[in-house]
């Protein structure tokens, strides 16, 4: 299904359907990073992209950069973009938004005839979820050399696959494609759902991110003793599921006292999980998440306390390894300032909103000007299958996004 010649606004809605049938079930939409269907995920980018005449270039890591060229071929690059994988029940829009409406703003630009200065590029990071390897916007730490490429493809998935193997692999890996070359970078912009409820509670279709939270994840390990559920009297067991039980509500204790933190254990491991069987070992992740860094702080040293307080009271052992951490990162006020004269121009309120979702910017952040748009999402849900966003908002984001690679170009 092609859309040449359509209006590059209702084309996102369009090519946001043909995309969320990649990956679908009934809990919602699982695109894991290097699945055979994330791959066919980047294809379609690819198709789209080749269709409207941009070039096509992928990193080593799998990242997609669809470029048109500027009136000044030695400017560096102004990248737009997001991720096209998804959390295990993800939406529709998480991350595909942003990159579907940066292919549909240059096609816009195109429409318009407006040439730029700079080459503006789309962009489709790859694993930004981290949810099959367990780092989070793994494409575009490693182009920002956050992580070295070697590190990455030694990430292995729970089933012992490294990511490097995985994009060796004709169904999920690599694609044939020109290398990228350039690593400069002049701006980045990238437009996605809210993810929350504040921008439907205010009444507004825009709105310019203030700062992206600090987050911190970990994968915790918690080893006692197993044995019959039904002849170990209680004050002789090595619970490893209620010694981890007791640290889960430490945490939360933790981050509702601090206020203005969330923690969350959104995957945990029981073994040797069989039902009249003490469990023996409990694995699970850790999210820890604040605009405040000494927020996050106070939630690791409850995880501390209460470890320390379990192993003497309940013989067991537990350790902690911390797989990511991003520190808050605060969005560049000159291009803040671009996306507020944007918005002003298209008399569209937009407030200052600060994102609790982590999002590629923040690496893209630590080498070049980095800021986000958001459009609304309905109820406020993410990440899950119901993730919903008005058409109306989208197409109103593709044309803000339009005009703000314009402003940014001046
Ligand atoms: O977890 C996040 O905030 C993002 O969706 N990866
Ligand atoms: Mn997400
Ligand atoms: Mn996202």
């Amino acid at each position: 299904m092609t859309y040449l010649g359509a209006d590059p606004m209702s084309s996102v809605v369009q090519r946001l359907a043909e995309l969320a049938e990649l990956g679908k079930y009934e809990y919602g939409i699982n695109r894991g990073l290097a699945t055979p269907q994330e791959r066919k995920a980047r294809e379609l980018f690819v198709k789209w992209a080749t269709e409207s005449g941009y070039q096509l270039t992928q990193d080593p890591i799998g990242n997609l950069f669809a470029r048109r060229n500027g009136s000044d071929p030695a400017a560096a690059p102004i990248l737009v973009g997001s991720h096209l994988d998804t959390v295990p029940t993800g939406g529709a829009y998480d991350g595909a938004y942003g990159v579907v409406a940066a292919l549909c703003a240059l096609e816009q630009l195109d429409s318009e005839g407006i040439a730029t200065r700079h080459p503006i590029e789309a962009v489709a990071w790859v694993g930004e979820e981290g949810s099959r390897f367990s780092i989070g916007c793994l494409g575009s730490a490693v182009f920002a050399r956050l992580t070295s490429l070697d590190e990455a493809y030694a990430l292995r998935d729970e089933s012992g696959v490294t990511l490097g193997d995985a994009l060796a692999s004709p169904d999920g890996g690599l694609l044939e494609l020109p290398e990228r070359g350039e690593q400069r970078v002049a701006a980045y912009l990238e437009l996605h759902v809210e993810q929350g409820p504040v921008m439907e509670a205010a009444g507004v279709h825009l709105g310019v991110v203030s700062a992206i939270t600090g987050q911190i994840r970990y994968r915790a390990v918690v080893e006692g003793t197993s044995g019959h559920a039904g002849t170990v009297p209680m004050e002789r067991r090595s619970d490893a599921l209620s010694a981890a039980a007791e640290i889960v509500l430490a945490m939360e204790t933790a981050a509702k006292k601090a206020g203005g933190a969330v923690v969350t254990v959104g995957r945990l491991v029981v073994e040797p999980g069989g039902t009249n069987v003490i469990p023996a070992r409990v694995s699970f992740s850790i999210d820890n998440r604040s605009p405040d860094v000494s927020k996050m702080e106070a939630i690791e040293a409850a995880f501390h306390a209460t470890a320390e307080r379990v192993t003497k009271e309940r013989g067991v052992r537990v350790m902690l390894e911390k797989l990511d951490v991003h520190k808050p990162t605060p969005m560049n006020d000159k291009l803040r300032a671009a996306l507020h004269r944007v918005c002003e121009t298209m008399g569209q309120a937009a407030p200052d909103i600060p994102s609790g979702a982590g999002h590629d910017a923040m690496c893209i952040a630590k080498i070049a000007p980095a800021a986000m748009l958001f459009v609304p999402s309905i109820g406020g849900h993410s990440h899950v299958g119901q993730e919903r966003t008005a058409d109306a908002d989208l197409e109103l984001g593709v044309a803000a996004l339009a005009r703000a690679i314009e402003e940014v170009d001046k």
